[in-house]
């Protein structure tokens, strides 16, 4: 220890060389400088002590006004300073949820980072369920999202006094889910919830799985968002086409590992829970609320081409209808867009034109209204119908009493089967008995080149605006619809209208060589060969609905079987909700496909364990057959209005 010492030097003593950043900087009030706004920051401490950071933005003109609450795992901050302005619209303007509705309605704009997240304290959990004293309960503790909810309004409501005790909730996705869930168990100042797009059930149809396959190029997102309190981390695709990217990483589970996920608590249940089992099921958020009371006045928004949440307003609003028996506490708007295209310029939405901006038109004529009812002091009355519905095709605006309805009185959508026939023709007729050959058309699948979700070069998942993600559901099919190892079914041409509204479901009879597989069916309107006046839609395959089904939960979602090769299967599955209109002139098809890669993860198609961590050697091809006979006929159940 000595000689260490003696050979210590003495830091050299440099001459005083101050810092030029102050400690702390303090912020000027900019008063006077014609803000129209004041922005307050504060930790609002929670039931069990941990402080959630927490912006609250109060126009200088509030008196005695509602305040409207998003909370959210994507920064406070961030949200709410996209431009430092003297202007609140300004200062929300692009991050915000239906910016005009809450400016123009001069609310008071609360942001709360979540449990976990960036400014706020404590422990992070995606989409933390509802704690339960259930032995075994996913979530033990005594705070969820609920009660952080219930815990901030409180301190809110007493806490800022312009407020005018009212609060509503509102938000898109994430934002969906932290507004959607807290209806569970109501501060009594929550006087209406918005969720939009909801992330509601992650392995059914929201965004980790779909039936069961994974949604392989969310691992960038897990990585980002669970791997650091502020997302200080960044996932690299180093490959420029994600096809690649995926295909050269073998299984998403080698991935993982490659890449460090193993560290991260979510993505180790993701991978150690591959099936629906209670960890899922558990915490879908349809189930949740499925046991409690509606109480709170609710609005779920749902977009019909909706490339991240297509699943969860639908199923909570199926969940919740049963409980508004006076049909004045659920409301539903579906809207003709893209995930949280509703707070944006919705005209158009890829090559297809809605003629007028439907956006703006939620916005103004049926959110604006909707919260002034229950968060203004002298309310309009409320003439927001229970379900507001885009019909694509004929571009209108439906007012439903409930959904599905075909019309407001007396169409009410019937299941009508529409069957995959030889001859690659699809119609309501059953197909004919006889001839073996026409009793199935077969394609072979290969896992070393599935079929690309998009044109390649295949870009990742993000809202950058480079990047199309947003709008892959509208892609046009026909650039799949040649491949061999694609099947397309195609109707005659329509002479007449074809409205169906509600869930189309498929019915698929289909064998495999291997012993697993994966099916995906899409329903697409098919435009005349030539639109005049809209000359790019001229052939255009718009998929109006399509879904994949991982074959090894045919038996059960909970339990992964191996399937029987060269057996005729059948596999049911219902495909997100359409409320479209096929017009005369256009035609039906039914496509159907073993891969959607690199969006999911690749069907081994052997049966192995855990897909997750599927070696090289189990990938191996197969020959699939649909089959379309009279004995053994597959269809998709059209949910069709007369
Ligand atoms: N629902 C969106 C999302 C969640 C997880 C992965 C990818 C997307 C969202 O909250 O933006």
């Amino acid at each position: 220890l000595a000689a260490l010492h003696s050979h210590a030097q003495a830091a050299p003593q440099y001459p005083s060389y101050p810092s030029e950043t102050p400690t702390t900087l303090r912020q000027p009030t900019y008063a006077g400088e014609g803000m129209d706004y004041e922005r307050r920051e504060v930790m609002i401490a929670m039931r069990d002590g941990v402080k959630l950071h927490t912006v609250i933005l109060v126009p200088k003109a509030a008196k005695h006004e509602g305040m409207l609450l998003t909370r959210t795992p994507y920064s406070a901050t961030a949200t709410t300073t996209n431009a430092m302005s003297i202007h609140l619209a300004s200062a929300l303007y692009g991050y915000d949820n239906a910016l005009e509705t809450i400016v123009d309605g001069s609310y008071i704009r609360v942001v709360q980072d979540i449990r976990g997240k960036y400014g706020s304290e404590g422990d992070y959990v995606m989409n933390r369920p509802n704690h339960s004293s259930k032995p075994g309960a996913l979530n033990p503790t005594p705070v969820d999202e609920t009660t952080d909810t219930y815990d901030t309004i409180d301190w809110l409501v007493k806490n800022v006094p312009e407020s005018n005790g009212k609060v509503g909730i509102l938000g898109i996705s994430y934002d969906g889910f932290t507004a959607l869930i807290p209806i569970s168990h109501p501060h009594p100042a929550l006087k209406v919830a918005v969720p939009m797009n909801p992330m509601v059930d992650g392995w059914r149809g929201d965004d980790w799985f779909h039936n069961g396959a994974f949604r392989e190029q969310n691992m960038g997102y897990i990585y980002e968002q669970a791997g650091s309190r502020g997302n200080d981390y960044h996932w690299l695709n180093t490959y420029f086409d994600d096809y690649d990217f995926y295909m050269n990483a073998g299984s998403a589970g080698e991935l993982g590992k490659r890449r460090g996920l193993e560290q991260i608590g979510f993505w180790k249940k993701v991978t150690e829970h591959p099936a629906y089992d209670s960890f899922w099921s558990e915490q879908a958020v349809d189930r949740v609320l499925a046991a409690e009371p509606l109480t709170v006045p609710t609005m779920l928004v749902q977009s019909l081409w909706d490339q991240e949440d297509i699943y969860g307003a639908i199923a909570t609003y199926k969940a919740l209808e049963p409980k508004d028996t006076h049909n004045d506490k659920l409301f539903l708007v579906i809207g003709p867009w893209h995930h949280g295209q509703e707070i944006e310029d919705a005209s158009s939405l890829g090559a297809v034109k809605f003629h007028s901006d439907t956006g703006l038109y939620f916005r103004e004529q049926i959110l604006a209204p909707f919260l002034a009812h229950y968060l203004k002091d002298d309310p309009p009355p409320l003439k927001t119908a229970p379900v507001t519905a885009y019909e694509t095709g004929t571009n209108t605006w439906e007012r439903l009493d409930s959904w599905p309805s075909g019309c407001s009185h007396g169409c009410e959508p019937r299941a009508t089967p529409m069957y995959l026939q030889a001859g690659a023709k699809l119609g309501f007729k059953v197909p004919a008995g006889g001839e073996e050959s026409s009793a199935f058309d077969e394609f072979v699948s290969d896992p070393a080149k599935p079929v690309p979700y998009r044109a390649r070069p295949s870009q990742p998942m993000g809202y950058t605006p480079n990047l199309s993600w947003v709008r892959w559901l509208v892609d046009d099919q026909r650039e799949f619809s040649g491949r061999t190892d694609v099947l397309s079914y195609t109707s005659d041409v329509l002479t007449a209208p074809l409205k169906i509204s509600g869930e189309p479901v498929t019915n698929l009879v289909a064998s495999t060589t291997g012993s697993d597989a994966d099916w995906v069916v899409k329903l697409i309107d098919v435009y005349p060969d030539e639109v005049g006046g809209d000359v790019e839609m001229g052939g255009y395959q718009l998929a109006v609905s399509m879904d994949i089904f991982r074959g090894r939960y045919r038996e059960s979602l909970a339990e992964a079987k191996a399937i029987t090769p060269d057996k005729p299967l059948t596999y049911k599955f219902a495909l997100p909700t359409v409320n479209h209109v096929f017009l005369p002139g256009h035609k039906v098809m039914v496509q159907v496909q073993s891969s959607w890669f690199p969006l999911y993860d690749r069907n081994p198609q052997t049966f192995v364990p855990n897909i997750f961590f599927a070696k090289p050697g189990d990938y191996k091809k197969a020959t699939e057959r649909v089959y379309h006979s009279a004995g053994e006929a597959s269809f998709v159940e059209l949910p069709v209005v007369k």
